[in-house]
Parts: structure tokens; sequence; C-alpha cells
């Protein structure tokens, strides 16, 4: 048995599907999120909500709490920002994730969001991780920068120790010698991840490339290397965006990706929309 005992296919040889009310994380089904880098507006987020939900999008992001690498970088509008969310989410009866950054905001996040998110900068935020831990709503938890399969594992066995086993893991790239792209996207973690683990695994090509016309490219290889989803930002107008605009499709970018997502998927036996 591995370090990591309760996130290993020892442990538990089935996949774990996380069930939401739009789709099933883990399933076999190609899941779609996507949204803004961080909620700017309600009216930027109502806006493209709607569109998003009608291009088949099954869960909205965006973050209202934004751990920035400069202290002087927008950081969110906090709670205004997770109410905004809510908002989109009854408008369009789509899931909303965003992250959570402090133990301190937890209740205040619950009462918004149906899928917590732990950045990669807190991958291994130990009291945090055991906080959400404690919580049952499914957690995302995006592989540190410059973690290791191995370390990444075992900061989700800090939350499925706890006693919440409903955990999604991301590969959004992780540092490397090479300054082109923002990350490097470690394709190979994924099909890596499925056969060390039984929990569901999604990839970031927006933070994992850092460049727009990269995006496409890294997700349809995620998909075909066995991702069980994709988390994409997409924003109305990338030039204005008050963070990560170089990385954000635009929406029509969006419905072409998805287009040449849907054939893709059912030559690997998958699906984009429905249940499985
Ligand atoms: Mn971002």
């Amino acid at each position: 048995m591995p370090a990591y005992q309760l996130a290993s296919r020892e442990y538990q040889q089935e996949d774990t599907v996380i069930e939401l009310k739009t789709c099933r994380i883990g399933s076999g089904q190609v899941v779609i999120i996507a949204g803004p880098c961080a909620v700017e507006s309600e009216e930027q987020m109502l806006g493209l909500a709607s569109t998003l939900k009608e291009m088949g999008v099954h869960i909205l992001r965006g973050g209202a709490f934004k751990p920035r690498t400069s202290p002087y970088s927008f950081r969110g509008l906090g709670e205004e920002g997770l109410r905004i969310l809510a908002r989109a989410r009854e408008l369009t009866g789509l899931p909303v994730v965003t992250e959570i950054t402090d133990v301190r905001n937890l209740d205040m996040v619950l009462k918004y969001a149906d899928i917590l998110q732990i950045g990669s900068r807190n991958m291994q935020n130990f009291d945090l991780l055991r906080e959400v831990g404690r919580v049952h709503r499914p957690v995302l938890l995006k592989r540190g920068l410059a973690a290791t399969i191995e370390e990444w594992l075992l900061a989700a066995e800090y939350i499925l120790a706890e006693g919440n086993r409903n955990v999604i893991l991301c590969e959004r790239g992780i540092r490397t010698y090479e300054t082109y792209t923002r990350n490097t996207l470690d394709i190979s973690a994924i099909p890596a991840i499925k056969e060390l683990s039984h929990l569901p695994v999604i990839a970031d090509p927006s933070h994992g490339t850092g460049r727009r016309s990269l995006v496409a490219p890294v997700a349809r290889a995620a998909v075909a290397a066995g991702a069980d989803g994709l988390m994409l930002e997409v924003h109305p107008c990338p030039e204005e965006a008050l963070s990560d605009g170089p990385q954000s499709l635009l929406p029509a970018q969006l419905e072409h990706l998805l287009a040449e997502l849907r054939p893709m998927a059912e030559s690997l036996g998958r699906r984009l929309s429905g249940s499985i």
C-alpha cells in the first residue's frame, strides 16, 4: 500500500464518481468547467454564464479570492464575488466552483460554492486541506506548481483522511526550465493518476500553457490522455480582463473547441453531454 492509502487504486479499485446536478465527474463523461479567471462584476459574470450554459458547459468557474504573485494585482471581489457567482448559478442552474484560500473563510465559501477549489499555491496548506476534509462538499485540488505526483496524492490524502471522499484532482502544469509557456502541463500525469488512484483527474490548459493559442490543442491532448474533464478560462473581452487575459479563450473559441471535442470523445467511447 503506498503512503497515499485512501487515494490509491489498491484501496479502492472502482473509480470515484462525483455526482453533480449537471454531470458526473469520473464517470467517463468529459466534464467542462468554464468561466473567467476572476469574477469582476455582475454584468460580466451573468452575461458570460448564460452564454456558457447555452454551449453545454457543465460547471461555472470564477475566482472571488485570488492569490496573486504580486500583492498589487487584482485580488478578487471577496464575498461580493461569491454572491455574484450564486446569482449566476440561480440564473443558469449550473453548479459553481470557486477557490478558498483561507480557512477563516470556509463557512462563507460553503454558503455559495458547489465545489471548493484548492489552488496550486495552497496544495500543501495542510490546515486548509484538513478543514475542507471535514465537510462533504466536493474539493477540486490543483497540483502544486512544483509538486510531484506523489506529493499531490498525499495532499489529497489529507482531505480523504478527514472523511471527505469527494476529491477531484486538477493537473494545471508544473514549473520547469521552459519559459515560453507559463507552466509545463504534464500530460503524462493524467494516465499516471488513473493508474495510481481512483480519484477523477481533470486538466487546466489555461494555466498550464498561459497562452490562448495553445489552450485548445493541449485541451484535446488532455482528453485523449484520459482526463475526466477540462477547466478553461473564458472572458468576453480578454484584453480587458483583470487577471489572466492572455490565456483566456473568447466564448466563440470555446464553442469551437467543444465542437472538436464532441466527436473526439465519442471516438474514445466517452461523451460530453448527458450522464454516463
Ligand atoms: Mn486564472
